[in-house]
């Protein structure tokens, strides 16, 4: 027994001798607590470069995007193909993931190999073995009869836009296939399948494999949120905050990150920990100056570091008595495999001396010991960098959900994690010393990353099937040149009939006579009373006008709600008017003649009354029918002006003299032309949408006079009556009208007016909310609620300045609880119909410029809109496409626009103005 001890004495001692002459040596190799320390922040700072917009270029940890949002949530299902590329193995693979978690997930696999010759050759021929492979794989296991969706695991570093989409950034470990740097790797394959032929699948999603390996114990284990590959490569993937990746748009939400931590220090920030043993693996690498980490890491570089020592050591007398052996001297003989059997606990001496031999070495015990210790150093340090760099994502995991103690799992997959016997141990300890405040639990990914890849394929095929419902329903409102080109013929054609005289009466398109001759030419002036009826507001206006054009005219105003009420007021005859004008105007008109001390003087007044009527004079015109939320009762078909008259008189406190009563596009053209001659047009895009030009006489043939021009108000809104344009309008559309205060009226207006924009986007929510595609399915009575999508919150949701978290809140301010994801949707849903409203106008506004070129025999016209609205005036796009639209549809006219910045009372003035001097000279004889 004694003799035992003496032995085993002897032999630790014999040990411990060739331990620390290995120590010494490789001294550089061991790193310290505090080094590890060193290390780990020096990672934390390159993870920060990499995620920053500005330094994310010369960053050497890429931090790269990965588009995949979310560990599985279990409600993945289906059958899915992976192909996984990059490990040491690729392999094509068949996924069945059931609905129920407890079926689990079946999955069948082939292992195919890859000849040199593919790995260095060109691109395409490597991606056609890919393809060619997938090929024999779907023949062998009968899968060939129905398209299927693939996931890729593609295991390099790629620059991701979205998930099915993958620019390699450079080749890492064995691979150096020429034309693939740079490329989207989705589409080569793609490509290569193709060629292939025969081959029905869907490349949905491509991953990383850390991704996959994440994503993979994720399925297991819902507190997986980083994924690590000590393989061949090394490299780790975590879930990080989007509102710290500076690359993606959206501060919503969480997303995993690829961190691409091979490339760590290739910048020079872990120079002092690489020895030269290190430089020299790179020198002789196929990447010399990338992945210095990886290659102080990974299988791919251990057992050559350790062979590079040997023969160091060896050289200088330190080892097998000096001797080396061209084994040892060649490139790639020692391998990592060969380190994992040396430090088996059982037999790893022996495996040495059998390995060394092999190497055509005379190894002694001490140079077995000595080399059993220098795998140690070299497999050790691997798992401590491995391990400073993961303390270094485990710690920014914990400050981002600002815990004092984190929870969490680990997926780890690779060959040197799965076959090294000690490095699992190791590895795990090291991290726990390093951050004790982290509680973690590693987890081997069993079944390699393709499983993980079929969960990302899931959620990118519910996302792409999803997507693909939200692109049908939101193709309706996606209006083609061609269609925008026959709406400008449409609406050309309804001009025509509305000017004709036996078709006059019968035009969807009104035509209305305005009476207006000419546009303001500086001689108006005198002070007027206003009012401003139609719109969002009620405004009574003082408008004092002195000759010459610029900058002389003076308003004063006060604007006044109307109570719906009061807007849809029924029963007694006249009472709308009576009570609105009579308490409003009284009130406002004598509080202003207090505060301007003119009392009893009767001003003359011109009515803006934003309703089709039908005029006769200036002054006269019989309200068609009410518009957007106006249906007051016994007021259709009787003159506005009598009707305001006959209200003031019953009071008797004040006396009006109304002199003209005016549309409110009449009053923004008139506003307008009074700063810009060249206005012959005005238009409102506002609670409702409509427009008004200057006309020949001629051509209006229902109005004595050939002479001169008149303005005609076109009555937009009423375009579609006669089903000519039922061929772009929605079921939301009609669903709109149905549940509007005018059915089957104001078609156009429908699908272009502020008063019913935001209720076509409820109405398509609702539907999307229906089909599962937003708020989780679930339609709260919020949503159902009519009206509540004010057309104000589209141009909000749509201001490019807004973060989704501000969309965000906006639904909820609306009572709908959403997700990032529905921020999107929603603002792409109010893009969708916001854009169409725009360029409808556009086309309906290229028809009537149109015709006034012709109308004037040009070949090209220069003319200006003036514009008013909320729409046009808040909406962040409305006016730029409406823009756009007109310079496309209408390409031989330059039209300018200009905003009325004092609404359309102004206009009212100048008309009174104008009506008034031509009821004096026609007063006068001359
Ligand atoms: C198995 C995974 C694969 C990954 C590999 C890494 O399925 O995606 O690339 O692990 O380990 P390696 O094969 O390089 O050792
Ligand atoms: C302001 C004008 C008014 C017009 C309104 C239209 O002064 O006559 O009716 O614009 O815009 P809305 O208020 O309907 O958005
Ligand atoms: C690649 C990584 C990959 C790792 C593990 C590295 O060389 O750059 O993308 O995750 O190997 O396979
Ligand atoms: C009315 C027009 C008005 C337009 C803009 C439409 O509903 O019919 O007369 O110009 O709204 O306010």
């Amino acid at each position: 027994m004694f003799a035992v001890h003496l032995l085993s004495f002897y032999f630790s001692k014999l040990q411990e001798d060739q331990i620390k002459k290995v120590d010494r040596y490789l001294y550089a190799m061991r790193l310290s607590d505090d080094q590890l320390a060193d290390i780990s922040a020096r990672f934390r700072q390159e993870m920060e470069k990499g995620l920053s917009n500005e330094s994310n270029a010369t960053a050497a940890v890429k931090m790269l995007p990965t588009h995949v949002y979310s560990t599985p949530d279990g409600s993945e299902k289906g059958e899915f193909l992976a192909l996984d590329l990059g490990g040491s193995k690729f392999k094509v693979l068949q996924v069945k993931v059931s609905e129920d978690r407890k079926g689990k997930v079946q999955m069948e696999s082939e292992t195919f190999p890859i000849p040199e010759e593919f790995l260095n050759g060109r691109g395409t021929e490597l991606f056609e073995h890919v393809a060619e492979s997938l090929k024999s794989f779907l023949r062998k296991h009968h899968i060939n009869h129905t398209r299927k969706a693939l996931g890729f695991t593609f295991s390099f570093p790629c620059a991701q836009s979205k998930i099915d989409e993958g620019v390699l950034l450079s080749w890492s470990k064995n691979f150096k296939a020429r034309g693939v740097q740079g490329n989207n790797v989705v589409q080569l394959l793609r490509k290569a399948i193709q060629k292939v032929g025969d081959v029905d699948v869907d490349v949905l999603a491509m991953v990383n494999d850390t991704v996959g390996a994440m994503m993979t114990c994720g399925y297991d284990d819902q507190n997986c949120e980083v994924g690590v590959i000590i393989g061949t490569g090394t490299n780790a993937c975590y879930i990080e905050e989007m509102r710290h990746i500076d690359l993606v748009e959206g501060d919503e939400g969480r997303m995993c990150i690829n961190t691409e931590w091979g490339a760590f220090g290739d910048d020079g920030v872990l120079d002092d920990f690489i020895t030269s043993f290190d430089r020299e693996i790179d020198a002789a690498s196929i990447n010399p100056g990338k992945q210095l980490f990886e290659k102080m890491v990974s299988g791919m570089y251990m057992g050559e570091l350790v062979r590079l020592i040997l023969l160091k050591m060896a050289k200088k007398g330190l080892l097998f008595r000096g001797q080396v052996s061209d084994a040892l001297r060649t490139k790639g003989t020692f391998q990592t495999k060969h380190i994992c059997l040396i430090e088996q606990y059982k037999g790893g001496l022996e495996n040495t001396k059998e390995i060394l031999e092999d190497l055509g070495l005379n190894p002694s015990e001490d140079d077995c010991i000595a080399v059993q210790h220098v795998c140690t150093i070299v497999s050790f340090r691997s798992a401590n960098l491995v391990a400073a760099a993961l303390a270094a994502i485990l710690t920014r995991i914990r400050e981002n959900k600002k815990l004092k103690t984190l929870r969490t799992t680990v997926g780890v997959d690779g060959t040197v994690y799965r076959t090294h016997p000690q490095y699992p141990k190791r590895l795990h300890k090291v991290v726990r010393h390093l951050v004790p405040d982290c509680h973690v639990r590693f987890v081997l990914s069993e079944s390699g990353s393709a499983k993980g890849a079929a969960m990302v394929t899931a959620v990118a095929q519910r996302l792409a099937s999803q997507r693909k419902e939200i692109d049908d329903t939101l193709a309706a409102f996606a209006l083609s040149p061609t269609q925008l080109q026959e709406v400008k013929a449409k609406m050309r054609v309804e001009l025509e009939r509305g000017l004709k005289k036996d078709s006059h009466p019968t035009a969807s398109v009104k035509m209305l006579p305005t009476y207006v001759y000419r546009t303001p030419d500086g001689t108006e002036r005198g002070k007027y009373l206003a009012l401003d009826l139609g719109g969002t507001n009620f405004r009574v206006l003082v408008v004092k006008i002195r000759t010459g054009m610029r900058n002389s005219v003076r308003m004063y105003n006060k604007i006044y709600a109307i109570p719906l009420e009061i807007m849809q007021g029924t029963g007694e005859e006249y009472n709308m008017f009576t009570i609105i004008i009579l308490y409003k105007l009284r009130n406002c008109i004598s509080d202003f003649l207090d505060y301007m001390g003119m009392k009893n003087t009767r001003l003359p007044l011109g009515f803006t009354f934003s309703f089709p009527c039908n005029q006769t004079g200036i002054d006269k015109g019989d309200l068609v029918c009410w518009t957007k939320g106006f249906k007051a009762t016994e007021c259709e078909g009787y003159d506005v002006v009598d009707m305001l008259r006959e209200a003031i008189k019953r009071r008797n406190e004040f006396d009006l003299d109304i002199v003209a009563i005016v549309n409110d596009t009449v009053g923004t053209m008139m506003t307008c032309a009074y700063e810009d001659p060249k206005c012959q047009i005005g238009l409102i895009a506002g609670t409702g949408s409509n427009v008004c030009y200057m006309e020949e006489m001629k051509n209006i043939e229902f109005v004595e006079g050939d002479e001169g021009q008149m303005c005609v108000n076109t009555e937009w809104g009423g375009f579609g009556a006669n089903d000519n344009i039922e061929d772009i309008r929605t079921r939301y559309d009609r669903e709109v009208d149905g549940g509007s205060l005018n059915p089957g009226k104001q078609r156009f207006e429908k699908m272009t007016s502020g008063m019913y924009l935001g209720e076509i986007v409820r109405r398509i929510l609702i539907d999307l909310t229906k089909h599962g595609l937003l708020f989780r399915g679930r339609i709260t009575e919020r949503l159902k609620t009519k009206g509540i999508f004010e057309t104000k919150f589209l141009s909000q949701i749509e201001s490019d300045r807004l973060a989704l978290l501000q969309v965000r809140s906006i639904l909820q301010h609306l009572g709908l609880d959403s997700t990032c994801d529905d921020s999107i949707i929603v603002k792409e849903v109010c893009g969708a119909v916001s854009r169409r409203a725009a360029q409808l106008c556009g086309a309906g506004m290229a028809a009537v410029v149109d015709k006034i070129r012709e109308n004037r025999g040009l070949d090209n016209l220069e003319i200006t809109v003036g514009v008013d609205g909320t729409l046009y005036k808040l909406h962040p796009h409305f006016s730029t496409i409406l823009k756009d639209t007109v310079r496309e549809l209408a390409p031989n006219c330059k039209v300018d626009f200009i905003l009325s910045e004092d609404g359309s009372g102004k206009g009212a003035a100048l008309i009174t103005a104008v009506a008034q001097q031509h009821y004096t000279d026609k007063q006068e004889p001359h």
